[in-house]
């Protein structure tokens, strides 16, 4: 690379992914083919419209690169439509709401401090300025049930014309009839973001919604899926929301579709089909239980009571008196990346929350299994308990070193 002082920086980044485990659950690392996709020459290509309908010339390619994209993603999640064009999962959402609301029409989703997203109608995001949010939580977050009751009577008291299941700290399973047959009785569409597990749902080890009857999934790329970072929404069979759903992304929110990520996306999507990945996703949720495990056995609490999916939502600071941040920073001492997260009904502020958020599919990407993944929870709780003691964490940041070095990131799946 000619550019010497971008290129140092992506080495430096190389540098630390390599060293360091990767415990952010909406992170994973991608495939050299990938990236090439990625990085390759449809970057150079402007293609609005979509595919034998754009308003650009020379779109030899990209029409048949993108029904390739909307083939393959179709397939996985067995749906009749799809918008590959999404930027990412915040735009997706917006362009759902965009095409079937009208400002100040109601959607009921997961409130943030129980497990929601920021693209759920938290109060500083751009929806929440045209439409009504409304949220339900868990019942009870030490068992992370769902209060479907009390969705119940929101759905009937407030009538909205989205029901919206999905979430970003949630570690539970939720129980997609029930949101279905609600939402029939007060006729809401169903929309599912199912950003942080559409890459489990794909491979088939998590409920597909679809085949409870869901309308819509929106889902970003990069998370367990393993592609570029994107965008995807997906509708079961109604034409009709499809149509508006493309017309909300373009010309409704944005512009020219990125094609090389949809070129990404496409060599994602053929990766996730393979028998590989489908033992890949479930060796994800095998390390979460060996994760979920460990903490249970050192008393440590978890939102939910533990986890039926990707990820681990712990209360630190009520467990052990290390607060989110204090744990987020001193693990990334020791060589672990993970976030520090609200917990619901907390008492801490957002930047020093009580909890902290981790999951397992980037080490598991990189080979890890129950046992190592074990043994990473052991040693990221004998950081938090010894966070002061320095040759205590640097012995430990010298075993992260070594299981890294031990399972390298790969650069093929497939
Ligand atoms: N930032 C992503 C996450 O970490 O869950 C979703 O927005």
């Amino acid at each position: 690379m000619r550019d010497k002082q971008v290129e140092k920086l992506i080495k430096a980044e190389e540098k630390r992914q390599n060293e360091g485990l990767e415990l952010i659950p909406s992170e994973n690392y991608v495939s050299e083919d990938v990236l090439k996709a990625n990085g390759s020459v449809f970057t150079n290509k402007y293609s609005e419209g979509y595919p034998g309908r754009r308003y650009y010339g020379g779109q030899d390619f990209t029409d048949a690169l993108e029904r390739l994209a909307i083939e393959r993603v179709c397939k996985l999640f067995k749906c009749k439509f799809a918008n590959v064009q999404p930027h990412s999962g915040a735009p997706a959402n917006l362009a759902v709401y965009f095409a079937l609301l009208n400002p100040g029409d109601v959607v009921l989703g997961m409130d943030l401090s129980h497990g929601g997203h920021l693209t759920h109608g938290h109060p500083m995001t751009l929806p929440a300025k045209i439409y009504k949010f409304v949220t339900y939580k868990m019942k009870n977050p030490d068992t992370g049930e769902i209060d479907y009751e009390d969705l119940r009577k929101q759905a009937l008291e407030y009538k909205p014309k989205i029901i919206l299941a999905g979430f970003s700290a949630y570690s539970r399973t939720l129980d997609y009839k029930k949101f279905v047959e609600i939402a029939r009785e007060v006729g809401a569409i169903t929309m599912a973001d199912m950003a942080h597990i559409a890459g489990i749902i794909a491979g088939g080890a998590l409920r597909n919604p679809f085949d409870d009857g869901f309308d819509i999934i929106t889902s970003t790329t990069h998370k367990t899926l393993r592609g570029p970072r994107g965008g995807i929404i997906l509708t079961r069979e109604n034409e009709e929301i499809a149509k508006k759903i493309d017309k909300a992304i373009f010309p409704g929110i944005q512009g020219g579709p990125h094609m090389h990520t949809i070129a990404a996306k496409a060599v994602a999507f053929g990766e996730v089909m393979t028998p590989k990945y489908k033992k890949y996703v479930k060796q994800i949720l095998k390390n979460s239980k060996a994760m979920e495990k460990v903490l249970h056995k050192n008393n440590i609490r978890m939102i939910g009571g533990g986890t039926d999916n990707h990820l681990i939502l712990a209360d630190v600071f009520g467990s052990l008196g290390v607060t989110g941040k204090e744990a987020q920073i001193v693990l990334d001492e020791v060589g672990i990346t993970l976030n520090m997260n609200s917990i619901a009904g907390d008492t801490r502020k957002p930047l020093d929350p009580s909890g902290i958020r981790f999951g397992t599919p980037a080490i598991t990407t990189r080979g890890f299994k129950e046992k190592e993944c074990a043994y990473v929870a052991e040693l990221m709780i004998k950081t938090l308990k010894n966070k002061d003691d320095k040759k205590i964490k640097e012995s430990i940041h010298k075993e992260i070193k070594k299981l890294a070095k031990k399972f390298p990131i790969p650069k093929r799946f497939v």
